[in-house]
């Protein structure tokens, strides 16, 4: 068949492949969820139906493409990192670049700090709205220009809230990775005429959910396959 006019289309992508050796990463971000949240009467500040619905929808994302290492989400939003030598979509941009590991670990900081900060608010501002009394509007005014510190003495001596013993899912977020998990099965196998039932061990890899921290070393050094070494 001979070419459409419209074949010259596609010049315009082949500009546009990412950088090689470089993680790719992609977030996933809800569009206008405020309203969605509203509409479907989500738990204020944190509804685990739904984080658990994002956590499972992330996780069949990253069971079927294998080139993920890790992938990060809180509140309406979820980010996939591809390894460096992925060629998914023949690494196709409209994407960010990190280059380096302490890059891309920056990057997920930046989105786990991001977290702490909106929930520390929001468990501030819904206890004072759902617990003390106070219009959404009052609330607002009563958290402006305070500092952590401070949101967490009104948590802590207004209901009783000390912060840091939030579940950790809300305070992190969720970091899917993969991990490799023994599996022990048993098989039927015939030795010199009977019928024998052996244990067979194999290793196979596994998304596993971890609610940690992963700004410091620690999260890094357990889990030292996510990132290749540099350079
Ligand atoms: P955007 O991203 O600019 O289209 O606008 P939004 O509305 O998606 O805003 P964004 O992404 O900055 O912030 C996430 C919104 O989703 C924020 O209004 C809080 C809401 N949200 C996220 N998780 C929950 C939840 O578990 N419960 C409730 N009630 N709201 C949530
Ligand atoms: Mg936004
Ligand atoms: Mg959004
Ligand atoms: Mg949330
Ligand atoms: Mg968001």
């Amino acid at each position: 068949m001979a070419k459409s006019k419209f074949e010259y289309v596609r010049n315009f992508e082949t500009d546009d492949t990412c950088l090689r050796n470089c993680y790719i990463v992609v977030r996933l971000d809800g569009r206008n969820f405020h309203k969605f949240a509203e509409m479907h009467n989500f738990a204020k500040p944190n509804d685990d139906r739904a984080l658990g619905l994002m956590t499972r929808s992330a996780r069949s994302v990253m069971e079927d493409l294998d080139d993920i290492v890790i992938a990060y989400g809180q509140s309406d939003e979820y980010s996939f990192v591809f390894k460096r030598s992925s060629n998914w979509f023949k690494r196709r941009a409209r994407v960010i670049l990190y280059p380096s590991n302490q890059n891309l670990r920056d990057y997920l900081s930046w989105r786990q700090a991001d977290c702490h900060i909106n929930n520390l608010y929001n468990t501030v501002f819904w206890s004072l709205v759902q617990r003390g009394g106070l219009s959404t509007v009052q609330a607002e005014d009563r958290l402006k220009g305070t500092l952590a510190a401070d949101k967490n003495e009104i948590l802590f001596s207004e209901f009783n809230i000390n912060y840091n013993n939030e579940p950790l899912i809300h305070r992190k977020g969720t970091s899917l990775i993969w991990e490799k998990v023994d599996e022990t099965t048993t098989k039927q196998v015939r030795v010199s005429n009977e019928d024998k039932e052996v244990a067979v061990t194999r290793s196979r890899k596994r998304v596993s959910a971890h609610h940690c921290d992963i700004i410091g070393d620690q999260f890094w050094t357990e889990h030292p396959d996510i990132l290749e070494s540099d350079g």
